[in-house]
């Protein structure tokens, strides 16, 4: 009742205060008010939208998600219904605007068409395309339950809040589908720990933008959280505290909340570089840095030259086959310094026996060869950092690269494409970068086929990812740094080429922040302005 009662009286003074402002626009460039969104406009932007101003009254107490008769049934829908339905129902779960429609007709479910068998686990080429119409029948339709996941956060979305309080529905058809196939959020649990609170509340806010990859960068130097069954050492030396780790019951809890959603988990494990944390816990794994004919006590990149690296590997990868469901492991290759390499005399014997002195890029060959090869032995295909294929390491034909290096983006793209590998682009989405600015407008613009090259080649990009490297980013401030910015780059990744002007995009945006915020999540604001559920 209480709680009631200071929803009332703050939505009054709400109204009040942005009625009794009239100068306040001059004044501040651009301030959004309620009345400057259409009702329940969706992000990202469908790919067909057409509403009238028929609008429906959803009965929220006695709504109902229904399958139609020929329907086929999925549990990852039932529990979907009952996700959306709580969204629904939750009070400040919707968008209030100044508008007083006139409403006679009500809404009291959405009939769902599943129209081929409920597939368990989502993956790089799943179909998300769905139909629906709202009105007098209601109908969400697709060929496969992530369609119909897609189809049901745009429902949600549609539905607002009139000013009498009532909850109301445009009278709507959508055609939908994505872009890009690969849409994903990369989070850095090496840097800093993150709890899996934090990693299932992001995918609570990538599932309200369409997202449907979680890009799990798990383990780096600094810290070694994945708890090995094989290797418990790996974590018990490498993890920052006892605590700061992920179980076999934290990974499958995490990947089950992502698949619920329609989100795959791809998980990396960064080598040959980046490796320093799995030192601890693997003594013999890395490279001894020498000076002056001594070891110095410091280690470079895993070393390429000895056999039990291998046989390591392949136990490893054994075991995450079996931890993590998606086709996909991230083989890392990023940012690997031959110093040390170049240090050590063992390894440069070895590469006089190869015949390969003093050409490092080709031991990095060595190395990445013969872990994608024991890739392909345990099952999965593999995704490698941009560097693998620049030193000119031949990699298998289905290997896919991603370009991260914010340097001649369209001529990294246009090589790799050339060369038939599939590409994912994050160096234009380089979240973990702030400014003084309203740095979405800059994700929101990038286009990805802006490169030279032929059709062919344009469809081999496949998607992108937002990054959020995590040196300055713990549970303390990861989520409002991530959202509504990653926002931006889930429109670009989902909607149609041609929908790219930042000016139209802004109120839509605005509206998008405020959304999350009422469903709980700490989006930061944009700009100067509002939202007027907001929990201060
Ligand atoms: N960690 C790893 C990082 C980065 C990369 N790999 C990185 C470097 C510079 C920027 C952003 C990210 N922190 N393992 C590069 C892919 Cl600006």
């Amino acid at each position: 009742m209480d709680k009631l009662f200071w929803l009332v009286l703050s939505l009054v003074l709400c109204n009040i205060s942005a009625n009794t402002q009239p100068g306040l626009e001059q004044e501040l460039g651009y301030v959004p008010s309620l009345g400057d969104t259409s009702p329940g406009s969706v992000w990202p932007q469908p790919q067909s939208l057409t509403s009238t101003p028929q609008t429906y009254t959803v009965t929220v107490e006695n709504f109902s998600f229904k399958y139609v008769a020929s329907s086929h049934r999925c549990s990852t829908l039932d529990e979907a219904f009952k996700r959306y339905g709580m969204i629904m129902m939750s009070s400040t779960s919707r968008l209030r605007l100044k508008f007083r429609p006139k409403v006679q007709l009500k809404i009291s479910s959405l009939e769902v068409n599943l129209l081929s068998t409920c597939q368990h686990y989502p993956s790089l080429n799943m179909n998300e395309a769905y139909t629906m119409e709202v009105g007098d029948y209601s109908l969400l339709t697709s060929e496969s339950v992530w369609g119909i996941l897609r189809g049901l956060e745009t429902f949600s979305q549609l539905l607002w809040e009139s000013e009498t309080g009532e909850f109301v529905v445009n009278k709507t058809n959508v055609i939908d589908h994505p872009r890009y196939s690969h849409r994903g959020i990369l989070l850095d649990t090496s840097r800093h720990f993150l709890p899996v609170r934090v990693l299932l509340e992001n995918l609570d806010a990538m599932a309200y933008n369409k997202y449907n990859v979680f890009h799990w960068h798990i383990v780096d130097q600094q810290s070694f959280p994945y708890v090995s069954q094989a290797y418990p050492g790996l974590s018990k030396k490498g993890a920052y505290q006892a605590n700061y780790v992920y179980t076999p019951d934290d990974v499958a809890a995490v990947v089950e909340y992502a698949r619920l959603r329609g989100i795959r988990v791809v998980p990396e494990f960064d080598t040959p570089g980046h490796s320093l944390s799995w030192g601890l816990g693997q003594p013999g794994l890395l490279t001894p840095c020498y000076a002056g004919g001594k070891p110095t006590g410091t280690y470079g990149p895993i070393n390429p030259t000895v056999e039990s690296t291998y046989d390591f590997i392949r136990n490893l990868f054994t075991e995450l086959k079996a931890v993590f469901p998606d086709k996909y492991l991230h083989l890392g290759g990023d940012e690997v310094s031959f110093n040390c390499w170049k240090s050590n005399p063992d390894i440069t014997n070895y590469m006089k026996e190869k015949n390969i002195t003093g050409d490092y890029a080709k031991l990095e060959e060595i190395y990445v060869q013969r872990v994608t090869e024991i890739s392909k032995e345990v099952g999965f295909s593999y995704i490698v950092w941009q560097e693998v294929v620049d030193n000119g390491v031949k990699v298998k034909d289905d290997t896919v690269v991603e370009v991260w290096i914010n340097n001649h983006i369209d001529k990294e793209l246009e090589k790799v494409t050339k060369l038939g590998y599939r590409a994912i682009l994050t160096a234009p989405w380089y979240l973990n970068m702030i400014h003084y600015r309203e740095d979405w407008q800059y994700y929101y613009m990038y286009e990805p086929s802006a490169f030279n090259g032929t059709e062919k080649q344009k469809e081999l990009v496949v998607g992108g990812e937002a990054c959020m490297w995590g040196e300055y980013v713990d549970a303390t401030n990861i989520i409002p740094r991530l959202w509504p910015r990653a926002s931006a780059v889930a429109e670009r990744l989902w909607s149609a080429k041609n929908i790219n002007d930042v000016t139209k995009a802004t109120p839509r945006l605005h509206q998008q922040r405020c959304r999350m915020l009422q469903r709980g999540i700490n989006a930061e604001p944009l700009h100067p302005g509002y939202c007027v559920h907001e929990r201060n």
